[in-house]
């Protein structure tokens, strides 16, 4: 079994997987270990990292970068709004109102879902482990950022199914690399004493991420998470792209954002020139030869300027670094060391703030680009039961606390409870007791939607069917049990009714009030999610709540604690109640079995692609290759009228790889190919020959 951990940035994905030897962090065909978040479409195949990359200008229409963030959003989304403009692709209003992308692929208009488009893109890091590694990859860990809210993140999960991945869990991006940091570390305080809290920064192209972490020997816990989902590297970007179309508009009278193309080699330059100005403060030149209408343009920018130009996005670096701090409670004192990652901490005014926030030196311990995707791969690790390492427990937080609301008989119509407050850890599940004689819904939402970074704050209604009064005509009591799972994704995992048995004479309360119970550690709930991706293996859908419930009976309740305590234990009969999930934001099952099944036929049409371009180049290789040995080594060896003949065909082929056979099966090209073998092949044999002749005498010589 492979272990592999995928950090999925809004630009950049990196793969780090486990070897023998440790975690690796691998490159791509192009020795690149970063892989553009970039997927690109055309009329006969796909284009997917740095090939799709380099179709940004040329085919802009159609190559999709920037869209991590359109992950579980509606198309009416105001963040969706406001990129939308922006884009060089279109977006388009799918049926369910989530955004699609459309693009012309195979010649036809298309729209795919942002979670094909991911699909796409995990696909191409799969093929990319899998050839470092040389055995199949559907084991992984992905990363995404510690803010994205439930919607979000099954949209990422239901990506890495598309993808043929078997996600062990999707981790939130600074946890990854908090565990990066703690678990090669020796020198850790032994859990008895004051844990060493680290703070993990990590600022991207899109987002800014912080978190304050606690580590004891074998074990971190996540304290508080914050975040500006806002904030990253391309709001810099854009600043310069901003104040440069302002000048050349002045300057050369161009109106950039009428061009596209011209657009987008303006923000490539400027995200050039920004990063030069992270390494330099010097006055530096930016130049575009033939930018638009043949117009060579030139400007200079300083860092000084920049600097002036961004200060409300690097006034917001503060905030959640104070917020941070605050949730956690702890003071500046008891911070051990500031981490920074991302590639947008290295704006040197950015890594200035930090340090001054927390009156200390930041630490650029772990490799900045990579630690996220190295976190994954030791997450992926640790849950593999195919690969030994150090045991170390994770606990992190869920950041938007989370609420059940349902009809009660009694009150003024509806009962409420918080059963996941702020920061609570995760993953985590909760028993909850009701007294009901009939089937309920429990809504759940998040409590407070003005901190959330997304617009609707429900998660999902969660129906206990089966509900019935016990035979004496009371309540029966219900335990219904919510979690938050290793994914960070909340569910009703499970109910079941107690039968009251003959001689209980409990009272029954009919009351709405739950009673909340925490249950097991933490880790219980990886043991159970393993135990579920077990039966997913063996073809049992997870998007069938009824498997949920029959999970849950299989691997937890073990005991009932509140059967335990002072009382006297009562024999009870527990029977489980199915739920049905509705509104819940993910794909359909059959939608999903339709995507993992067009992705298949996307990834044979490339092969075909690549295979047919492979068998062209060839043919193309041999026609040089010939020629030039025909008038060269191989001249002796063929009479003239020979070689005059077969120099025509050589030129006939050539002509007609650039005519009709510019584009053809695989099969037509390796023909051509054995052809010209065939009259090929003698003349190499016979110099082959008269070259060997010489050395084997040699070689009997030597004998002799
Ligand atoms: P996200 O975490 O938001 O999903 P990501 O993981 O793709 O995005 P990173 O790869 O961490 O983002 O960082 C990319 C950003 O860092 C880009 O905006 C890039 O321009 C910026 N960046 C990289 N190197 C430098 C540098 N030397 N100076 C300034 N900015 C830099
Ligand atoms: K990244
Ligand atoms: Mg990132």
């Amino acid at each position: 079994m492979s272990v592999v951990g995928i950090d999925v940035g809004f630009q950049n994905c990196y793969i780090a997987v486990a070897r023998s030897g440790g975690i690796e962090t691998i490159a791509n065909e192009y020795s690149d270990r970063c892989t553009p978040a970039c997927v690109s479409l055309a009329s006969k195949n796909r284009m997917i990292g740095n090939a799709a990359k380099s179709q940004i200008i040329t085919n802009f229409k159609n190559t999709v970068h920037g869209f991590k963030k359109f992950h579980g959003r509606a198309f009416d989304d105001p963040f969706v709004q406001a990129e939308k403009p922006k884009l060089p692709y279109s977006l388009h209003k799918l049926a369910n109102g989530n955004a699609g992308i459309k693009v012309r692929y195979l010649d036809e208009d298309k729209v795919f879902t942002v979670e094909q488009i991911t699909g796409m893109l995990l696909n191409k890091l799969k093929e990319t482990s899998e050839s470092a590694l040389k055995k199949p990859v559907v084991d992984c860990v992905i990363s995404v950022p510690s803010f994205f809210t439930d919607a979000e993140r099954r949209s990422v999960f239901d990506a890495s199914q598309i993808a043929g991945l078997n996600c062990l869990r999707l981790i939130n991006d600074t946890t990854a690399v908090a565990l990066a940091y703690g678990i090669y570390k020796q020198d850790l305080p032994t859990p008895e004493e004051r844990p060493r809290n680290v703070v993990f920064v990590d600022i991207g192209h899109s987002s800014f991420q912080v978190s304050i972490t606690a580590f004891n020997k074998g074990k971190l816990k996540v304290l508080a998470t914050a975040f500006d989902p806002y904030l990253g590297g391309r709001n810099f970007d854009e600043a310069l792209v901003d104040y440069f179309c302002e000048e050349f508009k002045g300057k050369y009278k161009l109106n950039v954002r009428d061009n596209p193309r011209a657009l987008l080699r303006l923000h490539q330059e400027c995200e050039k020139l920004k990063k030069l100005m992270s390494a330099n403060s010097s006055d530096l030149p930016l130049n575009i030869e033939c930018f638009m209408n043949d117009i060579d343009v030139s400007s200079r920018m300083n860092r000084g300027h920049f600097e002036d130009m961004c200060a409300q996005y690097l006034m917001r670096v503060e905030m959640p670094l104070k917020a941070v701090l605050e949730q956690s409670k702890l003071s500046r004192d008891d911070i051990y060391a500031v981490e920074i990652v991302g590639g947008a901490t290295r704006i040197p005014s950015i890594k200035e703030r930090i340090g001054k926030f927390y009156g200390k030196d930041v630490s650029t311990t772990l490799n900045a680009d990579e630690a996220v995707a190295r976190g994954c791969a030791l997450q992926c690790a640790i849950l593999s039961p195919a690969f030994k390492v150090r045991e170390f427990s994770i606990t992190d937080v869920a950041p938007f606390p989370i609420t059940l609301r349902w009809k009660s008989p009694t009150e003024d119509g509806l009962g409420e409870c918080e059963v996941f407050s702020k920061n609570h850890a995760a993953p985590f599940s909760k028993v909850i007791t009701f007294h009901k004689k009939e089937p309920f819904d429990l809504e759940a939402f998040y409590s407070s939607p003005q901190e959330l970074p997304y617009p609707d704050h429900r998660i999902g209604c969660f129906s206990v069917q089966n509900v019935v009064p016990q035979p004496d005509g009371d309540s029966s009591k219900v335990k219904v049990k919510v979690r938050v799972n290793v994914h960070g994704i909340f569910s009703v995992s499970s109910a079941s009714l107690i039968e009251k048995q003959k001689g209980e004479g409990e009272d029954m309360q009919i009351d709405s009030e739950p009673m909340v119970q925490n249950e097991g550690r933490p880790e219980d709930q990886v043991r159970q999610f393993l135990l579920q991706q077990l039966l997913v293996k063996f073809g049992l859908g997870i998007h069938d709540p009824q498997m949920m419930t029959y999970l849950e009976g299989a691997a937890g309740e073990k005991q009932d604690p509140a059967a335990g305590g002072s009382k006297p234990k009562v024999k009870v009969k527990s029977i489980d109640l199915p739920i049905m999930a509705s509104n819940i934001r993910q794909l359909d099952s059959d939608v999903l079995n339709d995507f993992v099944e067009y992705e298949r036929q996307m990834i044979i049409q490339d092969k075909l692609v690549k295979e047919s371009n492979d068998a062209k180049n060839a043919v193309e290789e041999y026609v040089y290759d010939l020629r030039d040995k025909l008038c060269g080594i191989y001249e002796k060896y063929i009479t003239e009228d020979d070689s005059n003949r077969l120099s025509l065909m050589l030129e006939d082929t050539e002509n007609w790889l650039y005519e009709d056979g510019e584009d053809q099966p695989k099969q037509v090209y390796e023909e051509k190919l054995d052809a010209l073998k065939r009259l090929g092949q003698p003349i190499q044999d016979r110099h082959r020959e008269h070259e060997d002749r010489p050395r084997a005498f040699e070689e009997l010589g030597k004998k002799l």
